[in-house]
């Protein structure tokens, strides 16, 4: 009897890590606060890259503040040189400064590992509430150097309209739009239809030119604040785990609808309903 041979051999058993580099949500229910918790909900060790600090409850941000981009870049070389991250999962990145340096801290671990570790990335610009959270000159430094580091690319819909400088309306725009960005960015895209199939919630997932889509119930009348980070997480911890990203995708969508279905419901002081996605499986 004895314990297993990586224990015996002084070797702790290997255990996926993913790493996310976004905002701190203080209300918990997106940014970094939700990757967290989604990780650990799907068996994944996460890190952080913290890049900014946002005041807010679901629905309405108080205030913003970044981190220097110096101490971005800190943060992943830190974790890059000594994790044997499986998946680095890109959100709120605040500012054109510390788009450059995200980038650069990855492209550089790359060339320093000799592997291209699969990379997340969530173009959050505008919060579900409406409030603007990435600074505008930086759309342009995450189009020509953070999405061609991606492996996938998940805009919703406001996302991508911004990106192609267009409208998307209807299951045909959806299929138009989910191309011409793949073939813009050299990425494979995951376009998500939020609420506009009606009763269902279609993503499209365009992949080596193909489009493959992923449907779940559309769940009403629930704020929607920290989908996309939880989903784009929950990629990310699949990327990690191993799977093929179709697999990852659909392994995501089911974690994301499940705590949405799920969610916590408070009232505030002043009356206001506070929706929280509930991050377990
Ligand atoms: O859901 C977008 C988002 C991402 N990251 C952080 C946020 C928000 C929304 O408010 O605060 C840190």
């Amino acid at each position: 009897m004895g314990k297993p041979r990586s224990q015996r051999s002084g070797r702790a058993p290997r255990f996926p890590v993913a790493l996310t580099i976004a905002g701190s949500d203080c209300s918990a229910g997106a940014g970094i606060q939700a990757d967290l918790k989604t990780f650990a909900a799907l068996g994944v060790y996460g890190l952080t890259a913290v890049t900014c600090v946002v005041a807010e409850i679901p629905g309405k941000v108080s205030g913003i503040e970044s981190v220097t981009a110096g101490m971005v870049r800190e943060q992943i070389e830190v974790l890059l040189r000594n994790f044997q991250v499986g998946a680095i999962k890109t959100g709120l990145l605040c500012s054109a400064e510390i788009v450059c340096a995200v980038a650069k801290a990855i492209r550089d671990g790359h060339r320093t590992f000799g592997r291209h570790v699969p990379v997340v990335v969530d173009p959050v610009m505008i919060a579900t509430s409406g409030d603007r959270l990435l600074e505008a000159a930086a759309i342009d430094i995450c189009k020509n150097q953070l999405f061609p580091l991606a492996t996938l690319i998940t805009p919703n819909l406001d996302e991508a309209g911004l990106l192609l400088e267009t409208k998307i309306k209807g299951r045909q725009q959806m299929e138009k739009a989910a191309k011409a960005l793949a073939s813009r960015f050299r990425s494979s895209i995951l376009l998500k239809g939020g609420h506009l199939q009606g009763d269902q919630a279609i993503d499209l997932l365009c992949h080596n030119g193909l489009l493959t889509e992923f449907s779940a119930p559309f769940v009403r009348d629930v704020a929607t604040h920290g989908t996309g980070c939880t989903y784009s997480a929950a990629i990310a911890a699949g990327m990690a785990c191993g799977l093929s990203l179709q697999q990852a995708i659909d392994w995501a969508k089911r974690f994301v609808t499940k705590a949405i279905v799920r969610r916590f419901r408070w009232t505030s002081k002043s009356g206001q309903i506070l929706d929280a996605l509930r991050h377990s499986f």
